[in-house]
């Protein structure tokens, strides 16, 4: 532990997401979501799990913040669900909802974590599905009204504001795959997702700078570098292509005004004049999320990746020279504000014997994600925050509860949570670095 040196000002967070975590889906005045809807489909989320429960976070807060404390953190993220606050997406405030989000920030502040906000992570009022969802441009305008509502009420206490976790997610895994709510597959509808996605952050930034919010505001992206497989011509067009697709299509035009050549895509047939200035508003800050590298291989069957440092219980290769190698990437590529490690981290089958949860792969995880940050740094990228992907386990999307991210083990039928090793291993790394 004692070589991983950073910085006196870096900053030490965990994560969650709403739908995640807080439960209560049907109570406090919350509306449904596309993930209320999608859940509760038979057929879509392993063994028919839900999040009508998840955490009990929203009756758990206080429990919760103090878990949170416990860690030694100074930073916590955390998404508002809209459908909490606003239940159609539209139209009428739910004050009960956003007195939950004052609660959280305030409880936060009392115990000496800046709270860092994701406005959307995924759970979309069932409201504005109905009206088109992100296929629609009027989605991306009441976003922006949401968000200059939140920068309002929360922006004075809050660290920094995001506008989306994820873009890719929400448009491939949602809206061309069909794995992610609302469970669309039609490519052409991705694109218009991807795009009023990244128009909808544009407006939100232009909506909470012109009503004076003063947090620092950006966008966390999920990201790989893609490595081919072999030298061979085909292996390494294919990186490219699965890069563009992956990164590029969601930096371009936030830092470079334009959609990227060579992710052999359609084009986007909902873009409109002044849409590519509107979209690359300065940012205070970059999220990035990491988990592991793209394998391209363009070989029938496929070469399989090296694997060496073994795979997550979700398949994810652990990989991470990966997290420098793309750092470095998007260092030389763009010009870019601020780093922050938004999410990352490892789900393992956990379980409690004895009291205890031994969970050494993560923490080997960790430590050598951690070492690749501070390459990274090492090589110029300014990075100023790392958050473990997640505080506690939580409802993984449509693996529902059956994979485990958290550094706090999580009973769901008690709904006992308890510290595994990784958070007792996380802490000590934390207190050192303040005892330094
Ligand atoms: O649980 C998710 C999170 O909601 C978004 N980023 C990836 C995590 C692990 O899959």
């Amino acid at each position: 532990m004692s070589t991983l040196n950073f910085p006196s000002t870096f900053h030490w967070g965990v994560a969650t997401s709403a739908y995640q975590i807080e439960g209560a889906a049907n109570e406090g005045g919350r509306g449904p979501s596309i993930w209320d809807t999608y859940s509760h489909t038979p057929g879509k989320v392993l063994n028919g799990d839900t999040g009508d429960v998840a955490c009990d976070h929203y009756h758990r807060l206080e429990e919760d913040l103090n878990l949170i404390q416990s860690l030694g953190v100074d930073s916590y993220r955390f998404s508002i669900a809209w459908p909490r606050v606003q239940p159609l997406g539209y139209g009428a405030w739910n004050p009960e909802g956003l007195a939950f989000y004052d609660r959280l920030v305030d409880g936060l502040l009392a115990r000496g974590i800046a709270p860092h906000i994701t406005l959307y992570h995924w759970d979309l009022p069932q409201g504005l599905q109905d009206r088109g969802g992100w296929e629609s441009r009027e989605t991306a305008l009441h976003f922006a009204e949401y968000a200059r509502v939140m920068g309002e009420r929360l922006g004075d206490r809050a660290a920094s504001i995001c506008t989306h976790n994820e873009p890719w997610c929400t448009a491939v895994l949602g809206n061309e795959l069909g794995r992610f709510a609302p469970g669309i597959q039609d490519q052409k509808v991705m694109l218009r997702v991807a795009h009023h996605l990244l128009l909808s952050h544009g407006l939100a930034l232009q909506a909470m700078r012109g009503a004076g919010v003063k947090a620092p505001l950006g966008i966390v992206l999920n990201q790989s570098p893609a490595t081919p497989a072999t030298d061979s011509a085909a292996d390494k067009a294919l990186a490219a292509k699965e890069y563009a697709m992956f990164v590029r299509w969601y930096m371009d035009p936030l830092f470079k005004k334009a959609y990227p050549e060579g992710a052999d895509l359609p084009v986007c047939d909902v873009v409109q004049a002044g849409d590519m200035d509107t979209i690359a508003q300065p940012m205070d800050f970059l999220g990035i999320n990491y988990y592991t590298r793209i394998w391209s291989s363009a070989a029938t069957p496929p070469v399989p990746a090296p694997n060496a440092h073994g795979v997550s219980d979700m398949g994810w290769e652990n990989y991470a020279q990966g997290l420098r190698d793309l750092l470095v990437q998007i260092h030389t590529d763009y010009t870019l504000p601020p780093i922050f490690i938004t999410e990352n981290g490892f789900a393992s089958p956990d379980a409690v014997v004895d009291g205890t949860v031994a969970d050494p792969r993560r923490i080997d995880y960790m430590r050598t994600h951690l070492q690749a940050l501070l390459d990274a740094m090492a090589a110029g990228v300014n990075v100023q925050g790392f958050f473990y992907w997640s505080l506690m386990d939580n409802f993984e999307w449509d693996s529902g509860y059956d994979k485990r991210f958290g550094l706090f083990y999580v009973d769901y039928a008690t709904q006992v949570r308890t510290a595994k090793d990784s958070a007792h291993w996380y802490r000590a790394l934390i207190a050192q670095h303040r005892a330094a």
